[in-house]
């Protein structure tokens, strides 16, 4: 159970369809597979995505923060060791994905070791979750066509769309135009990636009052404080904390304050063993939790149903787990499938996927 190596491959895999929003748009999965090795021969996989318009990290910052600081802290440590392992990350701020993808990496060779489920050993609640697809930005036409070709090939019936731009009546259009095109049943809700002020998301709101959203996310920057807290508390649906909440002292700042009332929770950027924390304290706040996507590949949608579907909180709503279907191709040697709009957890030890070492090949670019 001793970790004797760590491995970050960087990989390039390019998007067939781009996604787009309010504060970047991402053409290529330029990720990295992280690698733990222990002393049984076990190795344990995730993945880390830089998203540099909203922690900072980079590819290569990724690659040098394990290399350098992450790895010689861990190395040494058995797979149990998880609070020594988080302490000692925690002295370096900020590298979320980073340190997401080794504590993820750790869980799934320890399951492995155990011969059980990672989400079996989180909480063992259910085995699947309904998925949620991310619609980027685009003409209200074309956004109707994909939420369709979702609905009607992979069963999904809820969306997130993407608004923040300006003028705001690019984004009440779409809006309108999904619920006028999928009907009533479908659940739409949406994400402004800070894009708009406080007063423009407040009018937005007003104006797609009669579309029956169910949460609002990041509409304005958190940093406008007092603006943000004016916005949620004119409200009619909960206000989901993204990009503003990624650690349990930034939810308490956010909820307390009155600028946020749900949250989501994201394994790409707070890990298992991180996440379990703001889920608890989501628990102990009683707020509504959507799990959310930062631009997964496979193993990392795979991460996030494997925690989503171990907690009764995180499973209730559906996850946003689809996103990878835009990718040209990925690594795992059975790619994953969303089915009667559900995507679910795969039978096995760890997180019950095993990566395509002739894919690994063919999309590293470290040689
Ligand atoms: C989301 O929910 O915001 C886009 C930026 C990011 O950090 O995550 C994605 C999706
Ligand atoms: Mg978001």
């Amino acid at each position: 159970m001793k970790i004797t190596a760590i491995d970050a491959i960087p990989f390039r895999i390019p998007y067939v369809k781009p996604l787009k929003f309010a504060s970047g748009e991402v053409h290529v999965a330029d990720h990295v597979l992280v690698r733990v090795h222990t002393d049984d021969g076990v190795v344990g996989v995730a993945e880390a995505p830089p998203r540099p318009f909203t922690y900072g990290e980079t590819q290569r910052g990724i690659l040098a923060v394990i290399e350098t600081i992450f790895a010689p802290q861990v190395v040494g440590l058995a797979l149990t060791d998880r609070e020594q392992m988080a302490a000692l990350m925690g002295r370096t701020v900020g590298n979320p994905t980073a340190k997401a993808a080794i504590d993820m990496a750790v869980w799934d060779a320890l399951g492995r070791t155990l011969g059980l489920p990672v989400s079996e050993l989180l909480g063992g609640y259910t085995d699947r979750m309904r998925v949620s697809h991310m619609l980027g930005f685009d003409r209200p036409a074309a956004m109707v066509d994909e939420a369709e070709r979702m609905r009607d090939v992979h069963g999904i019936t809820t969306f997130k769309v993407k608004v923040g731009r300006r003028p705001a009546a690019l984004d009440v259009a779409v809006v309108r135009a999904l619920r006028e095109g999928l009907g009533p049943d479908v659940v739409l809700y949406v994400d402004g990636n800070r894009g708009w002020t406080a007063s423009e998301s407040a009018r937005a709101m007003r104006q797609m009052a009669d579309l029956d959203l169910a949460f609002a996310e990041e509409l304005n920057p958190a940093d406008d404080v007092l603006g943000r807290r004016w916005l949620v508390q004119q409200l009619d649906v909960p206000f989901i904390a993204d990009e503003s909440a990624t650690t349990p002292a930034e939810v308490t700042r956010e909820v307390l304050g009155g600028s946020a009332t749900a949250l989501s929770v994201k394994t790409a950027r707070t890990g298992f063993t991180g996440s379990q924390r703001v889920l608890h304290l989501a628990e102990g706040l009683g707020l509504e939790v959507v799990m959310g996507n930062q631009i997964d590949g496979q193993l990392g949608s795979i991460c996030t149903v494997a925690f989503g579907a171990a907690h009764q909180r995180s499973s209730l709503h559906a996850g946003e787990l689809s996103n990878f279907l835009d990718m040209s191709d990925d690594l795992l040697t059975e790619p994953l499938r969303i089915e009667n709009g559900e995507l679910a957890l795969r039978p096995g030890a760890g997180l019950g996927v095993e990566i395509d070492d002739d894919k690994l090949r063919r999309y590293r670019t470290d040689s």
